[in-house]
C-alpha cells in the first residue's frame, strides 16, 4: 500500500523514477549507507532510500520488494547489520538484483552481518559486498556498472571515475620523516 502510493506521487509529480533503491534496516545503519547513496548521487542516478526492517516491519518488507520491479527500481542495494536477513528476505520476494551490504555491527564488528548475508543457500542469490563503507561504496558502484551496460553516458563517467581515482593515488605524497 505505501510503496503502490509512492509509485503514484512520482507519476502525478514527475518527480524522476528512482532507478536504484538503497534500502537499510534501520536509521543506525545510515552512517554506512550514505555512502552509497552518495555513489549514486555522484553519477546523477535516481534513486531513493528507505527503511525497511525484515523483522519489525515483515509486512512493509513484503509490500516493498513485491513492487519495487513495476515502481522502475533495477537494482537494489540492501543494507543490515547483526542477524542481517534483510538482503536475503528481499531477494526472496523479487528476482531483481539484489546487492547487500554488511553493515558493521555493536557486538560483532559487522562479522555476523556478513556471514548473514554472504551465506545465502542456493537458489535465492544476493550479492555481498564487504563490511561498512567500502562495502556501500563497492555495491553503489556494481549498480553503475550495471546501468552502464546499456548506457554509453554511465560508461564514460564510470571510466572517467576510475581515472581521477587512479590520478589521485599519483599525486600522493607521503611525509618528509618517512
Ligand atoms: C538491524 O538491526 C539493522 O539493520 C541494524 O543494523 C541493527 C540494529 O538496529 P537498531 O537497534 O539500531 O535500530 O535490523
Amino acid at each position: 500500500m505505501y510503496f503502490e502510493l509512492f509509485r503514484i506521487f512520482v507519476k502525478v509529480f514527475q518527480v524522476d523514477r528512482p532507478v536504484i533503491s538503497v534500502v537499510m534496516g534501520s536509521s543506525s545503519d545510515w552512517h554506512i549507507m550514505q555512502h552509497a547513496a552518495n555513489i549514486l548521487k555522484k553519477f546523477s542516478i535516481p534513486h531513493e532510500t528507505i527503511i525497511v526492517s525484515a523483522h519489525r516491519t515483515p509486512d512493509r518488507m513484503f509490500d516493498y520488494a513485491e513492487t519495487a520491479r513495476d515502481r522502475g527500481i533495477k537494482c537494489i542495494i540492501a543494507g543490515a547489520g547483526g542477524a542481517a536477513h534483510l538482503p536475503g528476505m528481499i531477494a526472496a520476494k523479487t528476482t531483481l538484483p539484489v546487492l547487500g551490504v554488511p553493515v558493521t555491527s555493536k557486538h560483532l564488528q559487522g562479522i555476523d552481518s556478513l556471514l548473514s548475508i554472504v551465506q545465502m543457500p542456493k537458489g535465492i542469490p544476493v550479492a555481498t559486498f564487504a563490511i561498512g563503507e567500502a562495502g556501500a561504496v563497492n555495491a553503489a558502484l556494481f549498480a553503475v556498472a550495471m546501468l552502464a551496460g546499456k548506457d554509453t553516458v554511465l560508461a564514460e563517467k564510470l571510466d572517467q571515475f576510475r581515472k581521477d581515482q587512479a590520478d589521485s593515488v599519483a599525486a600522493m605524497t607521503l611525509p618528509e620523516s618517512c
